[in-house]
């Protein structure tokens, strides 16, 4: 196939996700799905037909995310720079290691790493772009655990004279226990603190949680506040929660992954107020900025932490001068893709206006959206949003929960994908407005296939 054939190909793909954004097909079930695709792994080569028809299949019955339909997850439509940046990246195909086969990205990723970690911090630190939140905050307690605990590194954590613990919010992300698990401290150690009424984690119930590991005999590794909990959008006390960290000296992460990006807005950077006192902070810019995915940062407030931790093995087949900018020494991963130039061109093409604007259109329409189920009498809004996660009930007249059963039933008729969670008195919708450019007419629509589905159950 020649370049010009791939062009051809990349064109039609990008016609039929046109068609597919504005269609309002469904999705279909595993079992159906099962019939309809050709899962066959071949062993002769396939005719250029077959992929071509393998390639409407992928279109066709995959979720419809950069439709408006798609309310589903913490990201959804993409900027049109950043898939550019995507096909710039993927038709150069190189990796993040070393200086020598990623020179130009290599001083993107540094030049950003250095304007963002000044955004936090008012200085330069450190950082290294990650597989995604998950891998950054599993990669900010490695480090804490190696410099707080100097021979862990060496000698493992039988070296250990005090059992260690993390302190988080009962709300804070799965990650944060499944590094407990991966770093070998076991996931029993997390402390898990009870949030207020806004779903915030206090610096009085951190407090209290460290009394509760000194009462053990224990070490307190590290604290992770969230800034922009999945469920419910809430930003933790940082400024309390860091001072306190501070006089304890312990390792204080923020697990910025979905909200440290309204630092960027003027109107709405107050919710990070105390980020500075963070030792750590993931940040995603494929969550509430429309990057593809993966485009997330690990930072780190001390610079050389990063290699530190991880700085071991017959590495030098693979790195030659240790006096070259090799990203590779920072990062879990070996091969890694550059996904800084999505984030590059986005940027140039935006500036940190067009960033610091679309965070504030979101957060108007998730009140616009919020105001539109208080006025409704058929839809409970279960508070009110403290950034751009709505979270509501349909009251049913029987007084039962129906946002299960309504939530598929839309899935499958191709109205919309939106996702639920649960409290103590049940299951309730969860919407996280992740692009701009959803007005009340938009939110009315949705809301009434909501009530309609819900009215005819
Ligand atoms: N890392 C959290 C992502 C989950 C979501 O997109 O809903």
């Amino acid at each position: 196939m020649k370049t010009h054939d791939v062009l051809n190909w990349i064109k039609e793909i990008h016609r039929q996700l046109d068609e597919k954004t504005q269609s309002s097909e469904g999705i279909v079930p595993i079992e159906q799905l099962r019939e309809k695709l050709d899962l066959e792994v071949n062993r002769e080569a396939s005719k250029q037909e077959q992929l071509m028809s393998f390639i409407n299949a992928y279109i066709r019955y995959s979720a419809p995310t950069s439709s408006k339909r798609f309310m589903n997850q913490l990201w959804s439509s993409t900027e049109p720079e950043s898939l550019i940046g995507e096909h710039l990246s993927a038709a150069l195909n190189t990796s993040m290691y070393t200086y020598e086969v990623a020179p130009v990205a290599t001083l993107l990723e540094q030049s950003l790493v250095d304007y963002l970690s000044n955004k936090i911090w008012k200085q330069n630190c450190e950082g290294v772009m990650t597989s995604g939140g998950t891998a950054s905050n599993m990669q900010a307690l490695l480090t804490a655990r190696n410099f707080k605990v100097k021979s862990s590194k060496g000698e493992g954590l039988q070296s250990l004279h005090h059992p260690l613990y993390v302190i988080a919010s009962k709300e804070a992300h799965y990650s944060v226990k499944r590094s407990l698990n991966i770093l070998g401290l076991g996931e029993d150690q997390l402390i898990e603190v009870e949030v207020n009424s806004s779903g915030q984690m206090t610096a009085e119930g951190v407090e209290s949680a460290i009394e509760q590991v000194k009462a053990k005999s224990g070490q307190v590794l590290a604290v992770v506040a969230t800034a922009g909990t999945t469920v419910r959008g809430a930003f933790d006390d940082l400024k309390g929660i860091g001072k306190l960290c501070e006089a304890q000296n312990v390792w204080f992460h923020v697990d910025g992954a979905y909200g440290a990006s309204v630092i960027l807005s003027e109107s709405h950077s107050e919710l990070v107020h105390g980020i500075e006192h963070a030792d750590s902070v993931s940040w995603d810019f494929h969550k509430m900025l429309g990057l593809h995915l993966p485009a997330a940062f690990l930072f780190m407030k001390q610079k050389g932490q990063l290699a530190g931790a991880l700085a071991s093995g017959n590495d030098g087949y693979l790195f030659h001068d240790e006096d070259t900018m090799d990203l590779g020494k920072k990062s879990l991963q070996c091969g890694r893709r550059a996904d800084v130039v999505k984030l590059w061109l986005s940027w140039k093409a935006k500036g940190e206006i067009g960033f610091q604007e679309r965070i504030d259109s979101m957060f108007a329409s998730a009140r616009g959206l919020a105001e539109l189920i208080e006025q409704n009498p058929k839809l409970e809004l279960l508070e009110t949003p403290q950034s751009i996660n709505v979270c509501f009930r349909y009251r049913s007249e029987d007084g039962e929960r129906y946002e299960h059963v309504i939530r598929e039933t839309l899935k499958e008729q191709g109205s919309l994908i939106v996702n639920f969670s649960k409290n103590e008195e049940g299951p309730f919708f969860r919407v996280a407005v992740t692009r701009p450019d959803i007005d009340q007419n938009d939110w009315k629509d949705f809301l009434s296939q909501i009530i309609k589905q819900g009215e005819q159950l």
